[in-house]
């Protein structure tokens, strides 16, 4: 399969990350992209193929024309503050505040961040929209016949929602890639979140539909990030009603339970009927991971890949997660081989 890989994920390089009570070098590194794009490399994947320009306009299927403004503008609103550090929210609309948006930039980083770890720094946004070109691109290969596509995105995108940042993410690569299927012919897209963590923002954006089926196994959110989505009784609304799954884990969950929570997800987009699958392919679900709590080791997620491919199904895969930097090129292209050898 043809590899989608930008170096303008470079730009998306932060010194700051808030971790356990420090700022940290985020986990969330340029490095991350590199091992995977050598890793694709080095087993011959396929062409590697830099993405297309598609603008905004795909991005605003998606997003909040506000937000969207916002990310544009932050980090040069940050900076003419005179702040000494990068951009990290510190008051948020909690219950029982008002929800209007402030004018204040420091106001403004609460209101849109549904998380404070992420700092904003120049660059970001530019590596942001090319990682949704990534995907986009991506995305356009499977509108042109091909049977699967791996867009290298980075920075990731799942807990981005309509018109929230936060979790390392900016704008929902999936979740863009997933909206351009289906206004180009897809009558129903299924993204399937294997993540870590739980995609709260494919779900947010997709909550209300019936045609993008959302199903995302992940840590338990009483115990692990997002910890406020994710829950198994959150199952859509609406007409959406019944077309987001979610298959919360405990911890030490390791590979035997985790594919079985993969069949029943794979069983459900089986029965949906979908005509693409987007795989949200985060891979902190690795034993090693520093963030996470499963244990699945690198052969595993060859298995997955297989089984994912045994839906003979269009397949997108966008990265997300995997923080064990130098496994996650071998753990990644594992899913990627095991789903072109089944
Ligand atoms: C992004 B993706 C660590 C708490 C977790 C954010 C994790 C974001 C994961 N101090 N902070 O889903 O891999
Ligand atoms: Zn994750």
């Amino acid at each position: 399969m043809i590899t989608v890989f930008s170096d303008a994920h470079r730009l998306r390089n932060a010194r700051t990350e808030l971790h356990a009570g420090l700022l940290v070098t985020p986990h969330e590194c340029p490095e991350r992209a590199s091992f995977v794009l050598d890793r694709v490399r080095a087993v011959g994947l396929g062409e590697v193929i830099a993405p297309a320009s598609y603008g905004l306009e795909p991005v605003l299927r998606v997003h909040d024309a506000g937000f969207v403004d916002f990310l544009s503008t932050a980090a040069e609103e940050w900076a003419a503050t005179g702040s000494r550090g990068e951009a990290i929210p510190d008051c948020w609309p909690a219950r029982r505040m008002t929800q209007r948006r402030p004018t204040s930039i420091a106001g403004k980083l609460g209101y849109y961040a549904m998380a404070g770890e992420t700092s904003i720094t120049p660059g970001t946004w530019q590596a942001a929209r090319a990682a949704a070109d990534v995907a986009l691109t991506a995305a356009d290969r499977l509108v042109r016949g091909d049977r699967a596509a791996f867009g290298l995105c980075r920075p990731p995108g799942h807990h981005a929602a309509r018109d929230l940042y936060g979790g390392y993410c900016f704008l929902n690569n999936a979740a863009i890639a997933a909206q351009y299927l289906r206004d180009h012919g897809c009558q129903r897209v299924a993204v399937l979140d294997v993540d870590f963590h739980h995609g709260n923002g494919t779900q947010d954006i997709f909550y209300e539909r019936a045609d993008v089926l959302f199903v995302s196994l992940h840590g338990d959110p009483a115990d692990a990030f997002p910890y406020f989505s994710g829950y198994a009784d959150e199952a859509g609304t609406g007409a959406g009603t019944g077309f987001t799954l979610n298959l919360p884990l405990p911890r030490a969950t390791a590979f035997d339970r985790w594919s079985e929570a993969l069949a029943s997800g794979l069983t459900r987009i089986r029965e949906f009927r979908a005509d693409a699958i987007v795989v949200s392919l985060g891979v902190d679900t690795f034993a090693g991971d520093p963030i996470s709590f499963f244990r699945l080791q690198s052969a595993d997620f060859a298995s997955y890949g297989r089984m994912i491919a045994a839906c003979g199904l269009p397949t997108m895969f966008v990265l997300e997660g995997g923080y064990a930097v130098a496994e996650v090129g071998v753990n990644v292209v594992n899913v990627l081989t095991g789903f072109e050898q089944p």
